[in-house]
């Protein structure tokens, strides 16, 4: 197959309500990315994943749309989007949309039409049903706590909605919906876009009087009829969200002989802290053995029937850096043992608007100073039944959104130089030390690594195509992989552990050409290798 210039790419997401403000409103906007194409230029990525910039009443900043051909107020004008595209362009930098078409806005005009009556002709543009008993259709949730129907005084009918209740779902099994949302993302296309990041794809092919949501029986004849409708004829890359993906479903997505998406996120490795049955707020320790299992099986089992993503965060994720590393004594090692040992992997990585400065989580000490819709439902939810308010924050502040979503750490001045005026959510107290200009004042810091680490992707095919061998024979706080690609091999190694830990592999020998490392060092002696706290590197062999 020939190469594509996604399976080379390294991208970054940019949440536009935290990046840059250029107005002093307190929030971010297209002119503050365009600001900041610079920077983005210098760290040396392919395309930017851009969360949702369109229309919208921000019950989920954005990502309830009420206008998919139009510019959030806040954010700016099309004139400034199409600005943004083209500038991008010139610096080589794509810009990939995020289409959420599992829902819209309450406010979108195809729900405030629906809703009038049951006659009217975007009645069936939602999911509407009758009462069961006086009540709730059947017992679907909403991700977003309580039940996923919420009644209309008006109609006498519910209408389903799997996240807020101010996200209705669209009812994709009304051809004009499809035919809709095509059209819509072939608007974008025509803008010259470089690709789109699907929102919850997994959901569109539903049975609700099934209770089935996530990989319905019509999921991936609805996926090829969008590509041969929209993005099939563009050299674009394209990326579900899917969180019941395992690598069988994977390749069901990215087979390029399907003719439906690039790659899709898959989420299983997120899931590790929580408890086994019980939602992410239940908590408990990662297993490094956990994870080393489920990345390796990702990076074998896909093969060449699919193509991976990599990723530790994004706007919906706690900081990889507080939740499986140090934030404080080992900030900047653990930081960079993160990226080393996910940019040398198989696949496109993802990195998150402030892990290449390793941006930290946020602590809160009281509700009112959560904006995340999901946080502000579930603290209540639990409440209601019982939890203490201390466990609730203690949740949250482990596992909360809003701890992606604080401003972008600029500078040590007021604000971290993400606006002049008062930010829409609070600023990291320790934006005076962890920020950009502090980043690129020093040659060790995280930026650098992660400068290295894209530039090593663009540079070695070994990074691109080398096929991955977990090592198994080393301690559980060690995650050791090698990479082989004609008659090359690269060894890379990751201490996850506070605790120095040795580890011996003779057979394979001893280096000096080390490539990346997080501590000092010019050889590895595999006879008898000591790992300091949360030591990553790697080696030629
Ligand atoms: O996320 C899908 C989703 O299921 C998340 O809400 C996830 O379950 C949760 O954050 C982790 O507990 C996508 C978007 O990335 C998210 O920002 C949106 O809120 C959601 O869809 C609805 O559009």
């Amino acid at each position: 197959m020939k190469t594509k210039w996604w399976q080379t790419a390294v991208i970054y997401q940019v949440y536009p309500r935290s990046f840059q403000d250029s107005d002093g409103d307190g929030v971010g906007d297209l002119k503050g990315i365009i600001e900041r194409l610079g920077y983005l230029e210098h760290l040396g990525i392919t395309a930017i994943w851009l969360s949702p910039v369109y229309q919208s009443p921000n019950d989920d900043n954005g990502y309830d749309i009420s206008d998919y051909q139009a510019i959030m107020t806040e954010f700016g004008t099309m004139d400034d989007m199409d600005e943004l595209i083209k500038q991008a362009k010139e610096r080589n930098i794509k810009i990939i949309m995020d289409i959420v078409v599992n829902h819209t806005s309450d406010e979108h005009k195809w729900f405030i039409e629906s809703s009038k009556s049951k006659d009217n002709p975007y009645r069936d543009y939602y999911i509407w049903r009758d009462p069961v008993n006086g009540g709730v259709p059947n017992s679907l949730g909403s991700i977003f706590s309580g039940s996923a129907w919420q009644y209309d005084e008006a109609s006498g009918q519910y209408f389903l909605h799997l996240f807020s209740k101010r996200q209705p779902d669209l009812n994709w099994e009304n051809e004009n919906v499809r035919q809709e949302v095509w059209d819509m993302m072939n608007f974008w296309l025509d803008k010259g876009v470089g690709g789109f990041r699907l929102d919850v794809i997994d959901l569109v092919g539903k049975i609700p009087d099934e209770e089935i949501t996530g990989n319905g029986p019509k999921l991936h004849e609805y996926l090829q009829d969008m590509n041969r409708e929209t993005f099939g004829k563009h050299d674009v890359l394209t990326v579900g969200e899917t969180w019941g993906a395992t690598p069988e479903i994977a390749k069901l997505y990215s087979d390029p002989n399907r003719n439906e998406l690039s790659m899709v996120f898959q989420f299983e490795h997120v899931s590790l802290d929580q408890q086994e049955g019980k939602d992410k707020w239940d908590l408990k320790p990662l297993q490094v053995s956990e994870l080393k299992n489920i990345l390796s099986k990702w990076q074998t089992e896909l093969g060449n029937e699919g193509w991976n993503s990599l990723f530790w965060n994004n706007h919906d994720l706690p900081r990889i850096v507080s939740r499986w590393g140090n934030d404080s004594t080992y900030h900047s090692e653990s930081a960079k043992m993160f990226a080393i040992l996910l940019h040398l992997m198989k696949g496109t990585p993802y990195i998150y608007q402030g892990e290449e400065i390793g941006m930290t989580n946020y602590p809160v000490s009281d509700i009112s100073e959560i904006n995340d819709i999901e946080s502000v439902n579930m603290y209540h939810e639990r409440l209601a039944n019982g939890y203490s308010k201390e466990d609730i924050l203690a949740s949250i502040n482990v596992k909360g959104r809003d701890n992606a979503r604080t401003p972008m750490q600029w500078d040590d001045t007021e604000n971290a130089g993400f606006t002049t005026g008062t930010p829409w959510l609070h600023v990291n107290p320790n934006s005076s030390e962890i920020n950009v200009a502090a980043n690129l004042d020093n040659p060790n810091s995280i930026f650098f690594c992660y400068q290295q680490l894209i530039q090593l992707r663009k540079e070695n095919p070994i990074v691109v195509w080398g096929d991955f061998e977990l090592v198994t024979e080393v301690p559980e706080q060690v995650f050791m992989y090698l990479r082989r690609y004609e008659g090359q091999t690269w060894v890379v190694v990751a201490n996850f552990g506070e605790e120095k830990v040795s580890l011996e592999l003779p057979s394979l020998g001893q280096s000096d050409d080390v490539i990346i490392s997080n501590y000092e060092r010019s050889s590895v002696n595999f006879n008898q290798l000591a790992l300091k706290p949360y030591e990553a590197f790697a080696v030629k062999v």
